[in-house]
């Protein structure tokens, strides 16, 4: 296809930046991490959302170099705001297919190297969706990643794949409750189950005052969402984390 082609010279021709949105300290706005997302600006294209381009790139074997990308880019910058003083974290989104190649771990080891970063401080975020497939591969992949001392953040939880039971034998670190569950009842039930389970919990999707304000009464600390910060470029996250004391 088109964008296909496209895709693969992407990468060369710059057209890929990463965005970052903060993970707040409810009910702050103070950024305590940052989730970095992927954007495309092609010339001719314009702007092309990963949801569009992340199945191709899975599709036509790409994936691998694109998550290579990413993981770089996140480094460089979280890098350069650990340099500059900032108690912050940044998380990557891991697709499936990518954290299913063997060589993957050794891309995540190489990214924390080359830019001398505390593998703490990197969070890679892996939908719940993964477990639809083979859980007990998933559980190993995650346990080898964990094993370099990165985190791991179970993404959209509650869309559906994944029931308590398994929650307990994944190696995670991070839950993310999904933004479909944030203004449920049961809302608090996850969050009292995920604390119980020594897990962080971050509320997703904070788009209004009254779901902030449903998920604090629920007990959950950490909320991310249009709210507390749009995804922006990285030199205006700067800018958040300046004005943060
Ligand atoms: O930021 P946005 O809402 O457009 O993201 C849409 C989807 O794309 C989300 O599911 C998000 O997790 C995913 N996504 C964003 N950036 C990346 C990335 O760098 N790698 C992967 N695999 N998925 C990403
Ligand atoms: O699947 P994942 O959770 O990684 O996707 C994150 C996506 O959610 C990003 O593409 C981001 O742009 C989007 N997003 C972030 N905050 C909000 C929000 O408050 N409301 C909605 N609808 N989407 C959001
Ligand atoms: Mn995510
Ligand atoms: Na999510």
């Amino acid at each position: 296809t088109t964008l296909e082609h496209e895709l693969r010279g992407a990468i060369d021709r710059d057209e890929l930046h990463l965005q970052y949105q903060p993970v707040v300290m409810l009910p702050s706005v103070r950024p305590v991490g940052a989730e970095a997302l992927l954007r495309w600006n092609h010339p001719v294209l314009g702007s092309v959302g990963p949801d569009e381009f992340i199945p191709v790139a899975e599709e036509c074997g790409m994936i691998n170099k694109l998550g290579a990308w990413v993981l770089h880019q996140a480094c460089h910058q979280l890098s350069r705001w650990l340099a500059e003083g900032h108690d912050v974290w940044v998380s990557v989104n891991v697709s499936p297919r990518e954290l299913h190649a063997t060589c993957y771990v050794d891309q995540v080891k190489e990214a924390l190297r080359a830019h001398r970063v505390p593998p703490q401080r990197l969070v890679l975020e892996v939908t719940e969706h993964a477990m639809a497939a083979d859980v007990e591969e998933l559980i190993r992949r995650l346990g080898d990643l964990r094993a370099t001392g990165v985190r791991i953040a179970l993404d959209d939880f509650g869309s559906g794949y994944s029931s308590l039971g398994q929650l307990r034998r994944l190696p995670v670190d991070i839950l993310k409750i999904d933004r479909s569950l944030v203004v449920k009842p049961m809302v608090r039930v996850i969050v009292e189950l995920g604390h119980q389970f020594g897990l962080e919990v971050i509320a997703e999707g904070l788009g209004e005052q009254e779901e902030m304000a449903m998920v604090v009464a629920a007990g959950c600390r950490l909320g991310q969402g249009y709210l507390s910060g749009w995804p922006v470029p990285a030199e205006h996250f700067e800018a958040r984390l300046d004005t943060a004391t």
